[in-house]
């Protein structure tokens, strides 16, 4: 695709630094290498030469490097100049650039738009680009390093192809034969929709993992007041971040720490004490609790071992009977210090995890660990792991309702051609995944997500 404007960008972090670089792109880059280098350099080979300015002036000296294009990440003639990261000098050599005519500042995104519209890179692969740049723990970096290698795509071509090979089937029975019979033959159709829709729904049910391997695991701390839900979480972040206290009450608010482990991430998060309160502040506070358990991965419950009351108990079976039914949750018996065996609990409930644990003495808090290191193993183990975004999961899910629909017809009309038209569509469906025929309005809006110089 050809565009009029050349555009330049500074593609390093604004604010000094050792080197900062700044990208041009676009028909004119041979042009702005001809004005501050006085040459256009080797293909691919950085080059050390000095910087001029409009009234040739050596402004600084630095690498430079070109890239002809179509052989470029924009597909374009790009020119890359690194100089010392001072800002005023990266800020000069921008306004030296954009005084030539029809050379502008890149928009957001806009250099990855460009890799896009010249076929450089294919919609998953730009998004990929981006979320790699904003990783936030390990894992999600090598997801997106999958997405940007073509993992993912690959999943999409396969039923791509699959819809295809269908798609051509039936178009040689309607080319080739004139009798309706023979259209059907040895072509089971019902069992050829299935089976697309079965490798859709493998993918979306991968999905359930994007929210993790991006967002991180959500672990919220729960339970009665002062059974040491803060102390545990203060334990686990090495950091004494929430206050403690013999008060009931101490936590109001809810606290949201991050850590990683394997370089998976995790959330954190202390809550109030759940009880019956009049206390205006508590209840504001026993409300956000119940919020963060209700979005929570995991919940520790948390019970103090040698309080053998009976609103504990309460407290626990109503968690039980309504808010974890489908919940993953871990039951933390704390204060084993003070543990007295003669008021032995029988907090043993069938299929729940429970755990012994004293904060005072530090005990049992390794196995609170353990315990998170093996949901780490369970993700980093999971080949097929990949962040399915919400827009490629849009797509998969109407593609999938589409399908749906394709066979009712079917089983209604039998009438091939009418099939072999709808199969082309739900394959055009599913290409808007690559932005093969994605509108221009949801293109712009994707690239406008990105950082400038991206
Ligand atoms: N003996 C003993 N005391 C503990 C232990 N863990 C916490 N405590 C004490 O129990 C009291 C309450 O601890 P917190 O961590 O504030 O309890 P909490 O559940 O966050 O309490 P709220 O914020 O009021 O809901 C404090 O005095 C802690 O020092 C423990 O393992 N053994
Ligand atoms: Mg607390």
């Amino acid at each position: 695709m050809f565009f009029n404007d050349t555009i330049v960008a500074q593609i390093t972090p604004y604010g000094k630094s050792a080197v900062g670089i700044i990208r041009v792109s676009g028909v004119l880059s041979s042009l702005v290498s001809l004005k501050i280098l006085k040459i256009i350099p080797k293909p691919k080979i950085a080059t050390y030469l000095s910087f001029f300015d409009l009234s040739n002036n050596i402004i600084d000296k630095g690498i430079a490097l070109w890239f002809p294009g179509p052989n470029s990440f924009t597909g374009e003639d790009v020119l890359e100049l690194q100089t010392h990261g001072s800002p005023i000098l990266l800020n000069l050599l921008i306004d030296i650039i954009t005084s030539i005519k029809n050379i502008r500042i890149a928009r957001k995104g806009e250099f990855s738009e460009r890799a896009f519209l010249n076929k450089k890179i294919d919609l998953i692969q730009a998004e990929a680009i981006n979320d790699l740049i904003n990783s936030r723990s390990e894992i999600e970096l090598k997801c997106s390093l999958k997405s940007l290698h073509g993992f993912f795509s690959k999943y999409i071509k396969n039923i791509i192809q699959k819809i295809i090979v269908f798609r051509s089937e039936i178009e040689v029975r309607i080319d080739f034969f004139e009798n309706e019979e023979e259209y059907f033959l040895n072509l089971n159709i019902e069992k050829n929709i299935d089976n697309i829709i079965f490798s859709i729904n493998k993918i979306i049910n991968m999905s359930n993992n994007s929210k993790i391997l991006k967002n991180g695991i959500k672990i919220v701390l729960a339970g009665p007041p002062n059974v040491g839900k803060s102390s545990i979480f203060n334990k686990l972040l090495f950091n004494n971040r929430s206050i403690v206290t013999n008060i009931k009450g101490t936590t109001r608010d809810t606290l949201h720490e991050n850590f990683s482990i394997n370089g998976v991430l995790f959330e954190l998060v202390d809550t109030a004490g759940i009880h019956e309160t009049d206390n205006v502040i508590e209840n504001i506070g026993i409300k956000r609790a119940i919020k963060e358990i209700k979005n929570a991965d995991y919940i520790f419950f948390v019970i103090d071992i040698n309080l053998n009351n009976f609103i504990q108990l309460q407290i626990l079976s109503k968690f039980l009977s309504k808010l974890l039914i489908k919940k993953n949750f871990l039951i933390i018996l704390n204060k084993f210090d003070l543990y007295n065996k003669k008021k032995i609990i029988k907090y043993k409930i069938k299929g729940i995890k429970y755990i012994y644990i004293s904060t005072l003495n530090n005990l049992g808090i390794d196995l609170i660990r353990k315990f998170l290191i093996k949901k780490t193993k369970l993700l980093i183990n999971n080949e097929a792991n990949f962040i399915v975004k919400s827009r490629h999961l849009n797509i998969l899910k109407s593609t999938k309702n589409f399908l749906l629909k394709i066979k009712k017809k079917w089983i209604l009309s039998r009438n091939i051609e009418l099939l072999a038209e709808d199969l082309f569509f739900s394959q055009k469906l599913l290409n808007e995944i690559y932005g093969s025929v994605t509108s221009k309005k949801i293109i712009s809006y994707i690239f406008s997500n990105f950082c400038i110089g991206k």
